[in-house]
């Protein structure tokens, strides 16, 4: 009988054979290989929401058990169902919603890991990056790059929440995290507020600022939602809606029109009210936030209802779409800048 006999008349010779071979540490490929090159993406990564007014009330507990000097981030992690123990929101990436008191100061410290905030509500807070105090105000987008210091302090008298995306899930599978503590509550700021919008974002560049020898995230870590609202609503009159993603816009480094981050890249979209879009997927898994207005999202076998800061989560390849019942704003993050490097990024717009 060849060993390739489909009958598999030798069944109890060949798990033999693999109980032997396993003491060696191999394993036959055609018992793995079905699961490993699939047809299509198959994730373990399921469709999500968490509506805000939970995550506030957990939150709210949080902040009566633990100070943020001692958990150094006091962040709840919003774990997939599907990837739970993991710390993962989608396979490749990591979100939390961070909450800083009045009065308090998370310690700097910096990682390999990219993040990106983007702040759901609360005012008058500040993150500080690599020397630049930054002041905080709801829907503001503001990345923190791999290796930078950053600490965070909230000197108003509300709370202040925001969203953490990072890639901690990457750099996990690449083995290639270093982190470290400043060993001071704060890092000295060296440069005025507003310094990085100005220098790099106002369509003007230091005269020789060279992209190629800079830091591949984006020279700019601070992108103010009024801006970017404004150019949505600019735009917004021209009318001319994408049937997949209403009015879809990307954060860009402006120094070379790559996406704002190496690894994550971020979007912002305004669907008018009433507006449906066409059902769309795509390889990159993608974390919506609600930032204005309210609906509901079909993904996959899953309805979804978000209205302002509501977060949930489309998995990889599964067939989205979204339906607006008052004007509204999404902010999105996913490993679409990865992907594109690596030539395996794909969509789907289902004819549209
Ligand atoms: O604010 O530096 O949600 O280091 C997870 C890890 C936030 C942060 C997180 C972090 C931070």
């Amino acid at each position: 009988m060849s060993p390739a006999d489909e009958t598999a008349g030798n069944a109890a010779e060949r798990q033999a054979f693999y109980d032997r071979i396993d003491k060696s540490n191999m394993t036959a490929l055609w018992t793995v290989l079905d699961g490993l090159v699939t047809p299509e993406p198959r994730s373990a990564c399921r469709p999500v929401g968490w509506r805000f007014d939970a995550i506030r009330e957990a939150m709210v507990e949080a902040g009566g058990l633990i100070t943020a000097r001692e958990a150094e981030r006091r962040v709840l992690v919003l774990e997939n169902p599907g990837l739970r123990g993991q710390s993962k929101v989608t396979t490749s990436l990591y979100a939390g919603v961070q909450l800083v008191l009045p009065g308090e100061v998370a310690p700097a410290h910096r990682h390999s890991q990219t993040a990106l905030r983007l702040v759901l509500e609360g005012k008058g807070a500040h993150t500080a990056v690599d020397g630049e105090r930054v002041m905080m105000s709801p829907g503001d987008f503001i990345i923190t790059p791999s290796m930078t210091w950053h600490d965070h302090g909230n000197e108003s008298d509300e709370p202040i929440y925001w969203l953490d995306g990072l890639d901690i899930p990457l750099v996990q599978f690449l083995d290639a995290s270093f982190a470290e503590r400043l060993g001071e509550e704060e890092q000295p700021v060296t440069r005025p507020q507003g310094d990085s919008l100005a220098r790099y974002g106002g369509n003007l560049l230091p005269v020789d600022y060279q992209p190629a020898a800079a830091s591949p995230t984006s020279p700019v870590f601070w992108y103010p939602y009024e801006r970017s609202r404004e150019t949505l609503e600019r735009l917004s009159r021209t009318q001319d809606w994408d049937p997949c993603h209403g009015l879809r816009m990307r954060f860009v480094n402006p120094a070379t029109g790559g996406h704002a981050m190496p690894t994550i890249g971020s979007f912002l979209q305004l669907l008018p009210k009433g507006f449906e879009t066409q059902r769309y997927r795509c390889t990159d898994a993608t974390v919506f936030t609600c930032l204005e207005g309210r609906g509901r999202s079909r993904i996959g076998d899953e309805t979804i209802e978000w209205g302002p800061r509501d977060i949930f989560v489309a998995p990889s390849w599964a067939w989205t779409s979204h339906e607006a019942g008052a004007e509204s704003v999404l902010f999105s993050f996913s490993d679409r800048p990865v992907q594109e490097k690596l030539g395996l990024w794909r969509e789907d717009r289902g004819n549209a």
